[in-house]
């Protein structure tokens, strides 16, 4: 539990930073005055909705690993700060789930819970996203995500009962700031999910493989302005490597590779055939063709890289630095075929930003 005192120095810092965006805004003096008052009597203060919702952005705009940050000036934000039980948040959990996933097309979302206080820690989601597979260590291996073996047995030792799928959704797992931890079940609309298809393969949609609409990171603290927002679960949409390079394929997770490789009846006797290439390439193609049939937006790495170069431009006109980290704004597909990888990156880290505090 973190309780602590909010430090002014931050506070200001974030307030210049808004006034100097945002001129409209107009009283910055006056501002800067209430909350110093503020943080003296309670010992924190709080963000007005504007000050939030331009925090909120912001901090999509200065993380370093994301290429997705084009459009950071369109992030919608829920202002739940008043809501103060468990339950409460679980409600909130889902409606940013259904709002966030309009039938496929999909609006970046962050909603933010209360923050931490002198008074009273904020509430904490243990589940890194708000969906995931359950993974199940049998003696066979795992079956599911293996991301997910302690996720998933957490959720049991709290009564949770689960299948023996592959692609059980989890439970979410909420810690109020006061009081008994929350399972909360995920109803089935909130959570759309793509079952995969290949455009030329008729035996792939036979791998029963899937994957879920939106990745909604849900463990990562929003810092604004001093004050910390231990519960503010975001999201955009994927860029379909995610899925097809990692999420399936890597050798810790669903580790695909050779079944799609045997199905292509490739020579898997030897590196040198390139067959994991080769797989590598045709379960992309199924992650985005699918996504794309059933009407949910993705993105390919390709244009999601140009599109990343664009908003490196227009931040250097704005006369901001965009600092940015290669090792993950580079895909784990094709990098070198894609502008990003031939350049380097400030790599200042700059506030307010989401951070991993667990
Ligand atoms: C990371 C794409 C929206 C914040 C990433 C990564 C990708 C990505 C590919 C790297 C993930 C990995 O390698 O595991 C996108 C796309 C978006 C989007 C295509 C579409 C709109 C957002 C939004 C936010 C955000 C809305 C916050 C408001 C982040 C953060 C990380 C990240 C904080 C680092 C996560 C970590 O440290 O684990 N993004 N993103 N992104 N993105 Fe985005
Ligand atoms: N690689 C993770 C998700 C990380 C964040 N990616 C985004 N974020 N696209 C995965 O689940 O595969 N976003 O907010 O859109």
């Amino acid at each position: 539990v973190i309780e602590r005192t909010t430090d002014l120095r931050e506070a200001e810092r974030f307030l210049r930073l808004y006034h100097a965006e945002n001129p409209s805004a107009g009283g910055l003096h006056a501002r800067l005055r209430d909350v110093t008052r503020d943080v003296a009597r309670s010992g924190t203060y709080t963000h007005t909705f504007e000050e939030l919702e331009f925090g909120a952005r912001v901090a999509w705009r200065n993380s370093n690993r994301c290429i997705g940050r084009l459009y950071w000036r369109s992030l919608r934000v829920r202002d739940r700060r008043t809501v103060d039980t468990a339950e409460g948040v679980a409600l909130e959990c889902v409606a940013h789930l259904r709002e966030a996933t309009g039938d496929g097309k999909i609006r970046p979302t962050v909603t933010v819970l209360p923050p931490d206080t002198p008074a009273r820690p904020g509430p904490r989601i243990v589940n890194d996203q708000l969906i995931r597979y359950a993974g199940y260590r049998t003696r066979e291996g795992v079956i599911g995500d293996p991301k997910n073996v302690a996720l998933t047995e957490s959720a049991r030792a709290l009564g949770w009962r689960g299948g023996q799928g592959r692609f059980d959704v989890l439970p979410v797992i909420i810690q109020p700031g006061l009081g008994d931890t929350l399972l909360c079940n995920l109803p089935g609309d909130a959570v759309l999910q793509v079952p995969l298809i290949h455009p030329e393969y008729a035996w792939f949609a036979k791998l029963r493989l899937r994957w879920h609409a939106v990745p909604a990171i849900s463990d990562m603290c929003l810092e604004i302005g001093g004050i910390c927002y231990p519960c503010a679960p975001f999201n955009g949409w994927y860029m379909g490597t995610e899925i097809g390079a990692r999420n399936l394929a890597d050798t810790d997770r669903y580790d695909q590779l050779q079944v799609v490789a045997e199905h292509l009846g490739l020579d898997t006797s030897t590196e040198r055939t390139l067959w994991r290439d080769h797989a590598l390439v045709e379960l992309n193609v199924a992650v985005l063709h699918s996504f794309e049939r059933a009407g949910v937006t993705v993105t390919d790495h390709h244009t999601e890289a140009r599109r990343f170069l664009t908003h490196l431009s227009r931040e250097e006109k704005a006369g901001r630095v965009c600092p940015a980290d290669w090792s993950w704004i580079v895909p784990p597909l094709s990098g070198s075929a894609t502008p990003v990888f031939h350049r380097y990156y400030d790599t200042r880290v700059l506030t307010p930003a989401f951070v991993h505090h667990r």
